[in-house]
């Protein structure tokens, strides 16, 4: 007989005669009973329901990417050249010609802006006649000459420079202007101008319409505010008017103001040269890039030929900054202002005054050793394109100094 093993009637083992379904049912209950919640158990569906969500992934994923692909193509496509347009003009940067390369062209010929400060008219009613020219000249002594649009005041041109003379009056006076656009042949306009005064309370649609060549255009106010304001041609494009060189100063003097030694007049302003002889080139002023800034019209006139003024005597300097779009860091080096009085603003030992462009007023200061002490704009980049000049005392040596 055969002799019956254990195994005969011992209880099977789990694994045997078991299908993988059972045991999985059993593993889920265990854990059921042990952790008090359900637990996901991995199930052949499963593996296969996930290899399906895994393929449809991989699909979908592949058509986004050529999805992205081709709008992306297409978009950069179109985009391509906008970007290229919306960089750098290359006219704005281009530089300006040089005086050698201008042979040919007439210019009139440089004559050194007195800055010393004019008189204010006499009479009741401050009468101001200013006469639009348009002129080819040099505004800094190395570049060629370039056609500057200006304005004229009561006779004076400042012609052979780009600048535009001072019109002085007091505080409380009354005043009468006559715009007089191209009044002669000589005065060559081909353009419609206007003038704009931040001195004046008017209604701009009334006074500062533009007037056709050869028009004329009366403008009376009352002179309230004391300061140093700026005058402009409003005519559009704004931009390219004050950039081609329609700036100037108006000064309205404070009732009582304090006698000093001597007044001097300084204007900051930025030129813009386009071919030579011809207009100036609106793209570097869109770009602010000015080839030249000046004070008093013309890059580094009073650096060549200075300003005198006598050891310790009290200078006050008028000061405007006509842009049209450069910030203006007025310093005079080896000094130190005693006072300053800036769109209002009264201030003390002051070393550098800040004005935005359309800003002024007026600097005090004595020098106290015999010298030469230059004056800049301290944006040195803007001062080597030509806002450096030197006041010189009487008894300065000839040589040395300088800048
Ligand atoms: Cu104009």
């Amino acid at each position: 007989m055969a002799k019956s093993t254990d195994n005969d009637n011992a209880p099977a083992p789990e694994s045997a005669g078991t299908t993988t379904q059972e045991r999985e049912v059993r593993e889920i209950v265990e854990r059921m009973i042990t952790q008090g919640r359900p637990v996901a158990v991995r199930t052949q569906r499963d593996v296969n329901r996930k290899t399906l969500i895994w393929i449809l992934s991989g699909v979908t994923l592949l058509f986004t990417i050529t999805l992205g692909l081709l709008i992306g193509i297409t978009v950069f496509k179109d985009e391509a050249p906008k970007a290229q347009v919306a960089g750098p003009d290359p006219r704005a940067y281009a530089p300006a010609p040089t005086l050698e390369q201008a042979k040919g062209i007439k210019f009139e010929k440089y004559q050194w802006p007195d800055p010393a400060l004019p008189a204010t008219p006499a009479g009741p009613v401050k009468k101001f006649r200013i006469d639009v020219f348009e002129h080819v000249t040099q505004v800094r002594a190395d570049l060629a000459p370039t056609r500057v649009w200006s304005y004229g005041i009561n006779g004076e041109l400042l012609r052979g420079t780009g600048g535009s003379p001072p019109m002085v009056v007091t505080e409380g006076d009354k005043v009468q202007m006559d715009l007089v656009n191209g009044g002669s042949m000589k005065m060559d306009v081909v353009m419609p101008h206007s003038i704009d005064f931040h001195s004046a309370e008017v209604a701009p649609n009334k006074d500062y319409v533009t007037i056709l060549p050869g028009k004329t255009k009366r403008i009376t106010f009352l002179a309230e505010h004391p300061g140093a304001f700026m005058y402009h041609c409003a005519t559009k494009p704004v931009l390219m008017h004050t950039g081609a060189g329609m700036v100037g100063m108006m000064i309205v003097k404070p009732k009582n103001l304090a006698p000093v030694d001597r007044e001097l007049w300084m204007t900051q302003q930025e030129f813009y040269i386009g071919e030579a002889g011809g207009n100036a080139n609106y793209q570097k002023m869109q770009a602010k890039n000015p080839d030249v800034i000046a004070f008093n019209g013309f890059g580094d006139q009073y650096a060549t030929k200075p300003i005198t003024v006598a050891k310790g005597e009290r200078v006050r300097m008028w000061l405007l900054n006509a842009g049209p779009s450069i910030w203006s860091a007025f310093h005079v080096i080896g000094t130190v202002f005693d006072k300053t009085v800036i769109e209002g603003t009264v201030g003390r030992d002051v070393q550098t005054v800040n004005l935005a462009p359309s800003q002024g007023g007026w600097v005090e200061f004595t020098l106290d050793e015999e010298g030469k002490y230059p004056f800049v704009t301290h944006a040195f980049g803007d001062m080597e394109r030509g806002a450096l000049g030197i006041l010189a005392t009487k008894g300065a040596p000839k040589t040395g100094g300088g800048h």
